[in-house]
């Protein structure tokens, strides 16, 4: 594990910080809630407070699922949550979740002690009833961006941060699309938790990352 992280990185305006989907549903006492996602919020915070002091942007994600969404286990006659469920396109899988961030709920609101008050921007994702979206940048047939990358394209960002939640869902492939759209994508492991669903995918999104050339840093990789 030595030297795993990078080191004396200067952040600067052409950086952006990606916090994805710190919202209730996804915190202990959610209804998808991923263990120790509260031990995270803080130093996300302090991290971003750095972040804007130097003159970088701040996206948070939101996942935004309608009352129907088919990620649901619920809208799925004799499934349950956690049952593997693999459509045509991809556009759904492989596996079903509880109902979570239904759009307009309290699960679906930014955690209270996010501090949402740095953000430059928001993106909402999942919108669609038929098709999911893990990544931050397109849904997960691959048709549809959400908006980021125009977004970071139009204040020229070229490197990329990423935590928050999950680990092996919305935080990995928002960090693969953004290495396939050619941004340097830096993953910040320790401002992560995974649900491990099914058992070996964190390993599996970790061991990946690392293969494709993305990079990872932690609290102490800035100057
Ligand atoms: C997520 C599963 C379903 C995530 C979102 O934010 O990682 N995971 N919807
Ligand atoms: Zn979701």
């Amino acid at each position: 594990m030595q030297n795993k992280y990078e080191k004396n990185i200067q952040i600067n305006n052409k950086d952006a910080l990606i916090i994805i989907d710190i919202q209730n549903d996804f915190i202990p006492g959610g209804t998808l809630a991923v263990n120790e996602g509260d031990l995270i919020i803080d130093d996300i915070n302090n991290l971003a407070k750095k972040f804007k002091d130097n003159k970088a942007i701040i996206v948070l994600t939101q996942d935004w699922h309608p009352k129907n969404h088919l990620s649901f286990a619920s809208n799925h006659e004799g499934k349950k949550p956690g049952d593997e469920y693999i459509s045509k396109n991809g556009a759904i899988g492989p596996v079903l979740w509880p109902d979570h961030c239904v759009q307009g709920t309290n699960g679906a609101k930014f955690h209270k002690d996010l501090n949402t008050q740095l953000a430059n921007k928001i993106i909402q994702k999942g919108i669609r009833h038929k098709v999911d979206s893990y990544s931050g940048f397109r849904d997960n047939d691959k048709k549809t961006e959400t908006g980021l990358r125009k977004y970071l394209n139009s204040k020229n960002i070229q490197r990329i941060f990423i935590c928050g939640l999950a680990l092996d869902y919305c935080c990995y492939y928002t960090a693969m699309d953004g290495l396939e759209f050619g941004y340097e994508v830096y993953f910040i492991d320790r401002l992560t938790r995974g649900v491990d669903l099914p058992e070996g995918n964190i390993n599996n999104a970790l061991s990946n990352m690392k293969k494709l050339g993305i990079k990872f840093a932690d609290i102490d990789s800035f100057r």
